[in-house]
């Protein structure tokens, strides 16, 4: 029955036959098939193509073609049933005795149903709550078997299925994107030698050096415990506490409280395996390694403020931004690169490679690029893939080894075990988005929830009676490097590990002016919210040690009339650093390879605008791959300077401008009368010259940036002025935009 429709719409034609004597006699459910087969189709597989690039996810390279078709599961034109299979008659109603009696206890039907509900939450992760994921492929760019026998290394432009989760750390599960955090950049790569997990972050160093503290360093972060507040936020006292009674995690906390804390998208974003681990080869002969990735799309950030306002009028601006970047076609990716080095030339080092608080300059060890990753497919199902995938450090495969570092020796067994109590027991491995694709028989045996129905009668080995199966693989197995062992048990850090300040130095030297600007502005805002002031003093004393100007910037902004001494150092005598600045930490370092592509650009409407001008910016962008909304006053078609209209997509409520990368205001004298005495419209235009973007005001429209206080007049490459619309103001704007943000119109106070 397709029922009657409202704009093509079905509406409910069973819902009639819910009441009074017609009950009895419930009516075969309605099934309409959807008016637009892409609106069924959107989720771009292998199976549907994108409904906006008319692609399919590439065959062959995603981890579904291995353990995931199995459970796919599609209601599309079938009845519906209960867990057991049984058809339902009615999804209305409970059975009740007589139709205003009471509820009968033996309505197996309700029970399955609210029963299944009441358990369908599984406890959050404890840090990483928050987060977005996509399946692609790993390619290696050529054969490194010199280096290490693993798998997906093994030769040129082999590929490797990955599932790969992006997250923040300390904000619990519906919180927001664009809180100031470390992120989480964990891949799971399904290789043909088993699940290889590279747990890493967008941050290269960690906050502590031992495993040890990760939980007061979790407790100080989190909401604080009498009061559960603040979410997703760093700025309070309890994390402050630690900090400044912890400074081995200064380094890290610089890379926090810079722009790295705020990036614009988690395509636009650097990982890091943080820790030495080893490359060995079929040989046995192990070398040091590092872990780098490196997006195609360049590094980007908000800025603060910008990143406060996303939070209110998009809390999943990150995770809205994978899904819409993959749908479209436009497939992020990254490039693996890898620092090598022996163990004699770590000893030379100023600083331990054991230690995660630490870095090695590229200047020291170059970064070898190694292969790329492509992300494009979004999961079919957010519970079943993003939430159960389960990543653990101690998922390595042949070729793969640890090093000495105390912190990751922590984690190899704390991922495991989280596990079992977020996923519920020993078979999480079972779970679709964490099975291998490689093979795997072992003699494990049940548990809650076991999926594998083992055959046969022997479950031990040695055994005479499977012919010895499944045998050990000998040295085609996972063989661990045998590092030599000889010392004695004790608690204690080598010595090279007391030295805190070096690298926070180097970090801070190393950023461009606006960059110290925002670091500076970051320790500001965080401390100002530190409400007891002995706290915010040593944590300016312990940034002494870092940068005299910075810990002066910072001690002005809290009203502190007098410096702290400079907190002790750990070390009695200074070590000397290799390098006191590196061109490769600051963000502008990576401006990438992909111009505007992505990017989100308002144009901005309303009634008399000029539609020939709307058109020319707005083809111009397009095809350079930007995205272009028509923001207006009010989502509807808007009457043009002619008899045309244009269509506003968006308004200035549902999509203010922190959702956007810049703005265009075509021509139109009437639309520009309006839109100056629209508050919301001259707001817009503020926030986008406040956050550094890219402006352009074609004709009458220059008028609108004058009434909002925009000083049009000044020098400033990120602000196009055209007396008309047309190629050579297209081309400029376009320029503009390819910058990103123009942050030397910042000043304190802000001048609009
Ligand atoms: Fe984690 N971490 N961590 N961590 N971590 C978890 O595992 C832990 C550390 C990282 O998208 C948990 O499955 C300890 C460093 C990411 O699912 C937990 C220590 C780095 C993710 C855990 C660390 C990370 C986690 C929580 C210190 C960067 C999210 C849920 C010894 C190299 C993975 C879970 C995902 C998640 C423990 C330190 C990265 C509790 C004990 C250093 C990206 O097991």
């Amino acid at each position: 029955a397709t029922g009657e429709t409202v704009d093509g719409m079905p509406a409910n034609a069973n819902k009639p036959a819910e009441y009074g004597k017609a009950a009895a006699n419930p009516p075969v459910g309605q099934t309409v098939e959807p008016a637009d087969e892409s609106v069924a189709a959107s989720t771009l597989s292998e199976a549907n193509e994108s409904a906006k690039t008319g692609e399919k996810a590439a065959a062959g390279v995603n981890a579904a073609d291995g353990t995931l078709p199995r459970v796919r599961a599609d209601g599309s034109g079938q009845a519906m049933t209960t867990n057991q299979g049984v058809p339902v008659a009615d999804n209305q109603s409970s059975l009740k005795a007589g139709l205003r009696g009471p509820a009968l206890l033996k309505d197996f039907i309700l029970r399955e149903k609210i029963t299944h509900f009441d358990h369908e939450r599984i406890p959050e992760r404890i840090v990483h709550a928050r987060g977005s994921a996509a399946h692609g492929y790993f390619e290696c760019h050529e054969a490194l078997t010199e280096l290490t026998c693993a798998s997906l290394f093994a030769e040129a432009g082999k590929r490797t299925p990955v599932f790969v989760r992006f997250s923040t750390v300390a904000g619990e599960r519906g919180s927001k994107d664009t809180a100031r955090d470390v992120r989480g950049f964990a891949v799971k790569f399904y290789t043909d030698e088993g699940n290889w997990d590279l747990v890493g972050n967008n941050i290269p160093v960690f906050f502590i050096q031992d495993a040890m503290k990760f939980p007061d360093l979790v407790h100080s972060v989190k909401p604080e415990p009498h009061h559960g507040m603040p979410q997703a936020a760093s700025a309070h006292d309890t994390f402050w506490d630690f900090i400044s009674l912890m400074p081995e995690s200064i380094h890290t906390i610089m890379w926090v409280m810079s722009d790295r804390g705020i990036p614009r998208s988690y395509r636009m974003m650097q990982g890091f395996g943080v820790h030495t681990f080893r490359f060995v080869n079929a040989e046995g002969q192990a070398r040091f390694v590092k872990f780098h990735w490196n997006p195609k799309q360049g590094t980007h950030s908000h800025v603060w403020e910008e990143a406060v306002k996303i939070s209110g009028a998009d809390p999943d601006y990150h995770r809205r931004d994978l899904w819409e970047a993959i749908e479209a076609g436009e497939h992020p990716e990254w490039e693996l690169g890898v620092q090598v080095f022996d163990e004699e030339q770590a000893a030379q080092f100023s600083f331990d490679v054991l230690d995660a608080t630490k870095l090695i300059p590229e200047e020291l060890v170059p970064v070898r690029p190694i292969g790329r990753m492509v992300l494009n497919r979004n999961p079919d199902n957010f519970f079943a893939e993003t939430e159960q995938v389960a990543f653990c450090t101690a998922h390595v495969v042949p070729g793969i080894d640890f090093s000495n570092d105390p912190l990751l020796a922590g984690r190899i067994h704390s991922y495991v075990d989280t596990q079992l109590s977020r996923l519920g027991g020993p078979n999480f491995h079972e779970i679709p988005i964490n099975a291998p694709l490689a093979p795997l028989h072992n003699n494990q045996r049940d548990g809650m929830h076991r999926q594998a129905i083992h055959r046969g009668r022997v479950a031990y080995e040695p055994n005479s009676l499977a012919g010895g199966c499944p045998f050990q693989a000998g040295a085609a197995g996972y063989v661990p490097f045998p590092e030599p062992v000889s010392d004695v048990e004790l608690r204690g850090k080598p010595e090279k590990f007391a030295e805190h300040y070096n690298q926070a130095a180097l970090f801070y030297e190393s950023q461009t002016e606006f960059e110290q600007r925002h670091i500076v502005d970051a320790f500001s805002f965080e401390l100002s919210k530190v409400t007891v002031p002995g706290i915010r003093k040593r944590t300016v004393a312990m940034l002494r040690n870092v940068s005299e100007p910075l810990a002066a910037a910072v001690a002005a902004n809290l009203g502190m009339e007098e410096l702290p001494d400079p907190l002790p150092k750990a070390h009695e005598k200074a070590i000397k650093p290799e390098l006191t600045r590196s061109k490769h930490l600051s963000l502008t370092a990576r401006p990438g390879e992909t111009g505007i592509r992505t990017r989100k650009v308002a144009v901005m409407v309303a009634p008399g605008v000029d539609g020939a001008s709307v058109d020319s910016v707005a083809q111009a962008l397009i095809a350079k791959g930007a995205v272009v909304r028509l923001v207006g006053p009010r989502i509807a078609l808007i009457p043009t300077a002619g008899n045309g209209h244009v269509d506003a997509d968006a308004s200035f409520s549902n999509s203010p401008s922190p959702l956007f990368d810049a703005v265009a205001v075509p021509n139109g004298k009437s639309a520009i009368e309006a839109l100056c005495k629209d508050g919301k419209a001259l707001e817009f235009v503020r926030d986008q010259f406040r956050h550094g973007k890219p402006m352009m005001a074609i004709g009458d429209a220059r008028r609108l940036f004058e009434e909002a206080g925009i000083p049009v007049d000044r020098k400033d490459k990120g602000l196009v002025l055209p007396d008309s619309a047309g190629s050579a103001s297209n081309d400029a704007f376009i320029k503009a935009l390819e910058q990103h943000r123009h942050p030397e119109r910042e000043t304190d106070p802000p001048a609009v």
